[in-house]
């Protein structure tokens, strides 16, 4: 790894791709540093393709690998987390220069992370975190911080719970749509929410399940909840928008209207979200960036070319009502 590395720091004189597509030909083979013939290979374990941000997280990826002229190996774990140490420890075979993952769930990660800091190839998180007391087993985490975005969701409801109100009994009655149990976003949006709504005794949790970040998911809980608590609910929060648009289904399936008979908060912000929130069926969204392929690529040359870069990188994102939905749904890129 150590030429890797003065190959690398020599990259940062010459021109860096020219100089580290000279370094991937002939790159250390002593742990990583096994480079393709045209420079840097990053292994990527994408969580799966459950939801439109998987499907955007995971383009952004690829098309930023492409542009930095990263060779990618991309492997999809269809949500199960023995599929990605599966792949995370087939990249280390293959000594890839890089290791790149989303962890489908915060624990069980240190003995297959033990492996990839052995092999001397820098893990670098993205998206959700791992739970971990070893910060030497990843290089950094490129994320959101979903603890915020539950605020987020909490504070809209706070701030408007004049109008949550939707069956009159003077509480709010919110149902919850977890995500993956386990997931880094599901802990965390629902740590968040909670400390939000903590202070207003009006609102009140009063049921919580997981529909795995799937539309289907979040249409077959949303039903349940109807048929066991039907005119108790004024409050959806859907821990994202797939979930929410799957409780949509359902709602309305119900006989009942969407941003009328129920207010539905999410979190993503992805085109049918957005769509739906235009369209006055879901009241707030709270954005969670997918974008992250460009930062990734960038965090990775440097980590590569041994330059120091945080241990956290935090996405920017924001929140959107119906009205601002509609001035940018035109130009939304997922
Ligand atoms: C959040 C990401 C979550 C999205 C869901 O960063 O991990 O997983 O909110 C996706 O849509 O399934």
């Amino acid at each position: 790894m150590a030429s890797k590395k003065i190959c690398a720091a020599s990259a940062l004189i010459l021109s860096g791709a020219l100089a580290l597509s000279a370094c991937g030909g002939g790159g250390d083979s002593s742990g990583g540093g096994g480079g393709g013939e045209d420079g840097t290979v990053m292994g990527f374990s994408q969580v799966g393709a459950e939801s439109g941000w998987r499907t955007a997280n995971s383009n952004s990826i690829q098309e930023a690998a492409t542009a930095a002229g990263i060779d990618l190996k991309f492997s999809d774990a269809q949500q199960k987390q023995e599929n990605q140490i599966k792949a995370i420890r087939t990249y280390i075979q293959q000594k890839v220069d890089a290791i790149a993952f989303s962890p489908v769930v915060e624990t069980g990660w240190e003995p297959v992370l033990q492996e990839a800091k052995r092999a001397n190839i820098p893990v670098i998180l993205t998206d959700r975190a791992v739970d971990t007391t070893d910060d030497s087993l990843y290089a950094t985490f490129l994320g959101s911080d979903f603890v915020e975005e539950g605020k987020k969701a909490g504070d809209w409801l706070v701030q408007n719970s004049a109008t949550a109100d939707t069956t009159g009994d003077g509480k709010i009655n919110v149902v919850e749509l977890q995500g993956t149990t386990g997931a880094a976003p599901a802990i965390d949006r629902a740590e968040g929410f909670r400390d939000s709504i903590a202070s207003q005794s009006n609102i009140a949790i009063t049921a919580s399940q997981t529909g795995d970040f799937t539309r289907d998911g979040g249409k077959q809980v949303m039903e349940s909840f109807l048929n066991s608590n039907r005119g108790q609910i004024d409050v959806v929060f859907a821990q994202n928008d797939d979930m929410g648009l799957g409780a949509l289904q359902a709602i309305e399936a119900a006989g009942l209207v969407p941003g009328k008979d129920i207010k539905v908060i999410t979190v993503d912000a992805v085109k049918d979200g957005m769509q739906a929130l235009a369209d006055g069926k879901i009241d707030f969204i709270v954005e969670c960036n997918p974008l992250l392929g460009p930062q990734l690529m960038d965090l990775t040359e440097k980590v590569l070319n041994g330059e120091d870069v945080p241990k956290r990188v935090v996405t920017e994102e924001t929140t959107f009502t119906p009205e601002q939905a509609k001035s940018v749904l035109a130009d939304r890129q997922y």
